[in-house]
């Protein structure tokens, strides 16, 4: 590997670290528990890039009890050398921002921080201390940092070491950020992540407020990465692996079939998730779509009358892995969020390399390649039935006669502003009625759900176009469905499923979760959908009545009351309605969770999983999962 001369001197100065504390969003997006996972991400990054750069096969990532993060490499440790400010380098790094991101890497790649990073200061300036231990040519070093950023004492040289890394310590600054309550799952996920992509690199992860640990490291990446997508699905064939370059771009990509219907695609560039795809998965779903074609006439199973299979019936139960280094140069990003890849040379590396290797393992693998046709023939034809589905389903949007039923019925509200509006469904009939009794009719629709939601996961689009609880959702939403779905037909602001507190609730909202994910999704993405929060117990005695929304208050009231008595809500239907619009219903008053998908991959690989008969889990990894983060009197 060649190395750069490196002097410390190249860090430009820009702007003191006390800009970031006035407008921490600006640097870090927000300053809630996502912008709170930022900081760990930033430092995590730079870890990461040293062990990509080649120094260090080991990262250990520490939650500890008061908060404390600590991130440990085992690369070359970050430079102590003097920068002719008179400041060590590892001071530069970590007090003055840099311009558009991060220092060039080594080998040329900006990785993982090197896409959204915003450098170490960032995480400095917005923590209550700070410290870097460098372990390096055979010394260790200490700095410290305090209330944003402030060195405390100096760079000191601890003493001989035969260790080499950087250890990096910080608790995040209490007056800063809303909380700083870190949650495992998100944290793990991520590593996990990284973990694939960096075949042979192991992540150490503890959680010392519940002594939680597991380490991460995967000795065949995204072979291992796709494996993991679909381990509770049904398979049909291996796991496709290539892997090649062109035109100085790396190219993996990892192909499973299940037996599903919906499709799943998984990209990213230099290690980083490009959620809004672009043009490495344009070439990728190209070549698939010719590849396949190709081979049905070849074959002769498709004859020179038919029509060619269409790209969806070929991503039919199709989960698509494809991850590129891109050198710096070459990397163009597009949209708001600059998630989505530009690069026009991608596409063509991309589709290239899979069109020559997906067609010659085709070739290789008749027999798989012959049932994979029969399977997309099915799919096409069920696309034709859903179609005629859908045009039904559309049909009701525009007010036209339903030629389906419909199951409930909607109580609307008395004005049609889709701005204020809101729709609550509601988990049977019974709750419905005190629902339809406690609302503000001006504003508030009801839609009690009789039956039960379909499990849109597991059934064929035909079947969810046809099912009659979902068809009066469509209905009454009003914006269409899938392909068809526009937001800006909406009926209501807000969507609030209310259902009981218990395990069927949570069963149905997720439910009910899945199919506004898999077939309105904007409605999610726009944070339009929202959970209610019923009481779970009423305390009072002659003095006080309170509301209680979890076990945890609940503890308090009880401590600090003297005799009382405690009713417990089992559902809904144990309040009547003027209650219900004081405790859950009421703007003023409630609580309502914004239902925001943080990581998209792990709802539609974690659902089937979920759907199983065992509750606890499916109640577990609601409460960690979806990420309840709009609090309060919105
Ligand atoms: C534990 C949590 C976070 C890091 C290093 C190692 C070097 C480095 C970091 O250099 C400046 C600019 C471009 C090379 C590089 C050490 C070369 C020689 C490093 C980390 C120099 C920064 N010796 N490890 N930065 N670059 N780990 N972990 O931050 O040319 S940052």
């Amino acid at each position: 590997m060649v190395q750069k001369h490196y002097d410390g001197s190249s860090i430009q100065v820009l702007e003191g670290l006390q800009a970031v504390r006035k407008r921490p969003g600006m640097y870090i997006g927000s300053t809630d528990i996502r912008g709170l996972h930022h900081l760990i991400w930033e430092i995590l990054d730079n870890a990461i890039d040293e062990s990509l750069n080649g120094y260090g096969k080991n990262i250990y990532i520490t939650i500890e009890k008061d908060n404390t993060i600590e991130i440990i490499d085992t690369g070359r440790g970050v430079p102590v050398d003097e920068h002719k400010s008179g400041k060590s380098a590892v001071e530069v790094i970590y007090t003055i921002l840099h311009a558009g991101g991060k220092f060039d890497t080594d080998s040329g790649y900006k990785t993982a921080g090197g896409l959204h990073g915003v450098g170490a200061s960032v995480v400095n300036a917005l923590s209550e201390y700070l410290e870097v231990t460098s372990f390096k040519d055979g010394y260790e070093y200490k700095i410290r940092f305090e209330n944003g950023g402030a060195r405390v004492g100096q760079l000191e040289k601890v003493g001989p070491t035969n260790k080499t890394g950087t250890k990096v310590r910080f608790i995040a600054d209490q007056s800063i950020f809303e909380s700083l309550n870190y949650n495992y799952q998100t944290i793990k996920a991520r590593v996990q992540e990284s973990a694939f992509l960096l075949e042979g690199i192991s992540f150490h992860l503890k959680d010392l407020r519940n002594d939680k640990h597991e380490t991460f490291v995967y000795h065949e990446g995204i072979k291992s990465f796709i494996s993991f997508l679909c381990e509770d699905h049904t398979t049909i064939g291996k796991p496709m692996i290539f892997r090649g370059s062109s035109q100085s771009i790396g190219v993996d990509v990892a192909l499973q079939y299940t037996d599903d219907y919906s499709e799943n695609t998984y990209s990213y560039v230099n290690l980083v998730r490009t959620k809004d795809g672009g043009t490495h998965e344009v070439g990728l779903k190209t070549a698939i779509t010719k590849c396949i074609n190709d081979f049905a006439r070849k074959t002769g199973f498709l004859k020179e009358k038919d029509k060619n299979f269409e790209g969806s019936d070929v991503r039919e139960g199709l989960t698509m892995l494809v991850s590129l280094s891109i050198p710096e140069n070459l990397l163009e990003f597009e949209g708001q969020t600059k998630s989505k890849l530009g690069s026009p040379l991608a596409r063509s590396a991309v589709d290239s390399l899979v069109s020559e290797k997906l067609a010659y393992y085709l070739e290789e693998n008749r027999e798989f390649g012959m049932t994979l046709v029969k399977k997309i023939q099915r799919a096409a034809s069920a696309r034709d039935a859903a179609r005629k589905a859908r045009e039904q389903a559309r049909q009701g949007k525009k007010g036209k006669k339903l030629e389906f039923e419909l199951s409930g019925k909607l109580s609307n509200a008395q004005t049609k502003n889709p701005k204020i509006n809101e729709l609550y469904l509601v988990e049977g009939d019974s709750a419905g009625g005190s629902a339809k009794g406690g609302r503000d009719s001006k504003f508030q629709a009801i839609l009690p759900l009789r039956g039960k939601v379909l499990n849109v996961e597991k059934e064929s689009l035909e079947t969810v176009y046809k099912n009659v609880e979902l068809n009066t959702i469509i209905h009454c939403i009003g914006a269409g469905v899938g392909l068809e779905f526009d937001i800006n037909d909406a009926n209501y602001d807000k969507v609030i499923i209310m259902t009981d507190a218990d395990v069927d609730g949570s069963h149905i909202q997720l439910l009910l979760l899945t199919f506004f994910y898999r077939f309105m999704r904007p409605l999610i993405e726009e944070g339009r959908v929202y959970l209610a929060q019923p009481p779970l117990y009423k305390i009072q005695n002659k003095q006080e009545s309170h509301y209680v929304y979890s076990d945890e208050k609940l503890q308090e009231y009880r401590e600090t009351m003297k005799s009382y008595e405690i009713t417990r809500y089992k559902g809904l239907g144990e309040m009547n309605a003027s209650q219900l619009w004081e405790t859950t219903m009421n703007p003023e008053t409630r609580t309502l969770l914004k239902v925001t998908i943080d990581d998209a991959h792990q709802i539609s690989r974690t659902i089937s999983l979920l759907m199983g008969k065992d509750a606890e889990p499916r109640k577990e990894w609601i409460g960690e999962n979806v990420d309840f983060d709009g609090i309060g009197n919105d």
